[in-house]
Order: C-alpha cells, then structure tokens, then sequence
C-alpha cells in the first residue's frame, strides 16, 4: 500500500490550525532569544536517517521471536516499508542493506523501486556472523580474525561481494561488524587475532571502491562473552587509522559497557576526523537494541550536542557522519517503532541545534559551570516538536506521522495485502 498525497494534505489541513499555534508560540520565543529558525527548519528537511532493512520484522532477543503480522516477506516489500514511512516523515529517505539476508537478485529493479519512494541506499552490512546455506567453511570460531587462513578468505570474499552489490545499488560505503573473539580466557592469541583481523581488512580495503567509505563497528561482548576483537572505539579507530583516509570508525550507541561516556567518545572521533557513521537505537543493560530516546534521552542530547558542535566547527575535518538505525525487538509494531526512532533523533538533534553556542563556549572560558549547565539543559528542556512538525508539513509530509499511520489503519492494510503470518527475513 502507499500513502497517498490526498491523504497527507486531508490530515495537515485536520491539524493546520492547532500546529500553528504551537510553532508560532515556539519560533517567536526562539526568535527572542537570537535563535535562526529559519535555518533549523532547512536543516530539518535535509536530515535524512537510514533505516535497516533488518529492523522491519519484529526480533531482537535471543530467546524467541514473536512475529508481527504482515510482515514484508522480500527485499522489495522492505522497500516498500520504508517507502511507507518516507511518505509520513520525508526523514527515512535511505535503507541500510544487510547481505545475505538481503540480497537484491534483480539490481535494476531494486533501485527503481527504491527511486520511486524517493528512497537511496546507505551503508551496505556484511554478514560473518552467521553460516549460510551451502558455505565450505563454518564462522563458529571467527571470520577475519580466524586462525585459518581458508575461512580468513571466504570472510573477505563475502566482503568484496557485499561492497559490489552495494556498487550497483549506488551505495558508498561498508559497515563491517564481527562478532569475533572468544568465551574462555585462553581461547583466543588476543594479539595474533587482532593482527589477522587488521590483514584482512586491509584486503577489502583494497577493493574499496574510490569513492566508498569503510565503516568498522565495534561491540565489547556478545556474543562472545570473554573477549571480542574489535572491542572497543579505540580498536576501530587504530584499525580505521592503519587502513587509510577511507576507513571510520563507527558508533553503534548499545554497544558501550554500562555508563560509558558516549558523548566524548563521538568528540574524541571527531577531533581525528574518524567518526564515520552511527547506530542508534537505547539500552538499558547491553545491546538491547530498544527504540531510539526510550530510555536515556538526555545522553542522546548530549551526543547530538558533540555531533553539532562537531560538524559547525569548521576546524574540524570530520566527513557529516552517516545516519543510521540499528534497533529491533519483539513488543512493538516494528513501522511505528521506526517512526518513533526516527522522531526521537530529530528532537536531539533539534535541541542541540537550539544551543546557544557562542554562549555555552564563553561560560565553559570563565569556568562558570552553573551557566554552562543551564544553557545545555534549558535547550534540552525546550519542546521543539512544532519545529518538527513544520519542517515534515513543508516537505509535504505529515504533521502527526505516528497519527496519521494509526488513522489509516496502516498495519491492518499490510496484513490484508501480505497475510497475517507473513514473517519478514533476516534475524
Ligand atoms: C549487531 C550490530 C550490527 C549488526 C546487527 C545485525 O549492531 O550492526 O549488523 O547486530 O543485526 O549487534
Ligand atoms: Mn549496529
Ligand atoms: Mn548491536
């Protein structure tokens, strides 16, 4: 199904009236206090996040899956999901391809399927984490990093194919993430597996097309539970350094131990120009991959107010980093979920951009700690939604996406199209 214009303008013309109030009241105010809104809304409608072609389907524990209902059971359907959401925020204009879970048998027709939702392909995901059907050499023990140089081979052959199909696709770079690393002390030469791993990247790095990026994300367990390879930022940033200027780091926020600080982890990256890309998704434990700002919305301000500050210093050599969401689970439906994530990432980047700068940076010259604090949490403290809202209603998107998706009854549209057991691929 699609989401038709008639159907966007019949809902903002429902909502016109209350929403302008709201953005009135709020852009006067930010007016007053020196504040460009005409330029944050500009920013807004430019603001793309990639949605993953993984994140469709319900899933996300190790224990079971409850599957939705008409769930998109192609790469074509996917597509057409993340049309659907395109259509209501014109803010998931991107997918983020998984192979093999989602390879695009038919390229042409992919991308012009694609094209006709408005939709681009971002970073295209390998897969060295599982086996597949049908392949010679098993994963169990590692991929880049495996002692064997057979298996080493076939990881970075899967690799090179993944970056040709993400070519034809016009997707311009290649997050890697290994689940390798070991359960038992002792298991695993830490030093010989992480020099195998640098080698083998090296060989996909060489086949990087010119105008590509690498992405290497890093997670510090699971789901080996004694020691993962690429740990830690400071591991992919020296893999990221050793590769070359193609090659970022890439930040995925669930994967930090408890109360790291993520914040400057992303300034640090930064300041070396090698914060590439990011996952986003909220955690309370691990990588429990929940729906972005459910659960800490304040350090995900905080991370957005490194990113801005980060990409308006024209000092800094950092490429805009790619946006993403990696997040899935079992309770929600997984298209409203993607709605809220999406509107989650845009009021913290909204309310960094509503940061009075020039002041936050004087107060932390004169040390004058009260006053920094203030500037940070009044921003945070603001409601910024009907900036949202005006900026999806000039784009012609909807002023209440998550509304007009429950008034449309959407999902029941899906399950009458596709069926009710209709189980999405990948995890
Ligand atoms: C992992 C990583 C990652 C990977 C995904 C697969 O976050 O980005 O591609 O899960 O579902 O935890
Ligand atoms: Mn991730
Ligand atoms: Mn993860």
């Amino acid at each position: 199904m699609n989401v038709e214009k008639y159907q966007i303008d019949e809902h903002n013309s429902l909502n016109e009236r209350q929403h302008k109030k709201r953005y009135d009241f709020l852009s006067e105010m930010l007016q007053q206090e020196g504040i460009d809104v005409e330029a944050i809304i500009k920013k807004l409608m430019d603001f793309q996040i990639a949605i993953p072609s993984w994140a469709l389907g319900t899933g996300g524990t190790r224990f079971g899956r409850f599957s939705g209902t008409g769930e998109p059971r192609s790469l074509e359907e996917k597509i057409e999901d993340i049309g659907l959401l395109h259509a209501l925020n014109r803010s998931s204009g991107a997918i983020s391809l998984h192979i093999p879970w989602d390879i695009p048998e038919n390229a042409d027709a992919i991308k012009s399927l694609a094209g006709s939702y408005d939709i681009v392909f971002d970073a295209v995901n390998s897969n060295t984490f599982q086996d597949q059907k049908n392949q010679n050499y098993s994963y169990k023990f590692g991929s880049l990093s495996h002692t064997q140089k057979e298996v080493r081979q076939q990881a970075i052959h899967h690799n090179i194919e993944v970056i040709k199909y993400g070519e034809v696709l016009g997707s311009k770079a290649l997050t890697v993430w290994l689940a390798d690393g070991s359960c038992f002390p002792a298991q695993q030469n830490f030093r010989k597996a992480l020099q195998r791993t640098l080698e083998s990247l090296q060989e996909i790095y060489a086949h990087l097309p010119t105008d590509w990026k690498m992405f290497i994300e890093y997670k510090p367990y699971e789901p080996n539970f004694y020691s993962t390879v690429i740990q830690d930022w400071g591991t992919s940033f020296l893999l990221a350094n050793k590769l070359g200027s193609q090659a970022f780091t890439l930040v995925d926020l669930g994967h930090h131990l408890p109360n790291t600080n993520i914040e400057q982890i992303v300034a640090t990256l930064m300041m070396e120009g090698k914060l590439g890309g990011f996952h986003f998704n909220d955690s309370k434990y691990g990588d429990d991959d929940l729906t972005v700002g459910s659960i800490k919305p304040y350090q995900l301000f905080l991370i957005f107010n490194e990113l801005v500050e980060g990409i308006e210093d024209k000092n800094t050599k950092n490429p805009v980093p790619a946006w993403m969401i990696d997040a899935s689970h079992n309770v929600k439906d997984p298209l409203e979920d993607l709605l809220q994530s999406v509107e989650a990432i845009k009021i913290a980047y909204t309310q960094a951009l509503i940061i009075h700068r020039e002041m936050l940076w004087e107060a932390q010259r004169q040390n004058d700690v009260v006053k920094a604090q203030e500037i940070v949490q009044n921003a945070f403290r603001t409601d910024v939604r009907p900036l949202l809202a005006e900026a999806r209603r000039r784009s012609g998107a909807a002023i209440n996406p998550l509304g007009l998706f429950r008034k449309l009854e959407v999902r029941k549209k899906l399950v009458e199209e596709r069926g009710e057991l209709a189980i999405a691929t990948g995890l």
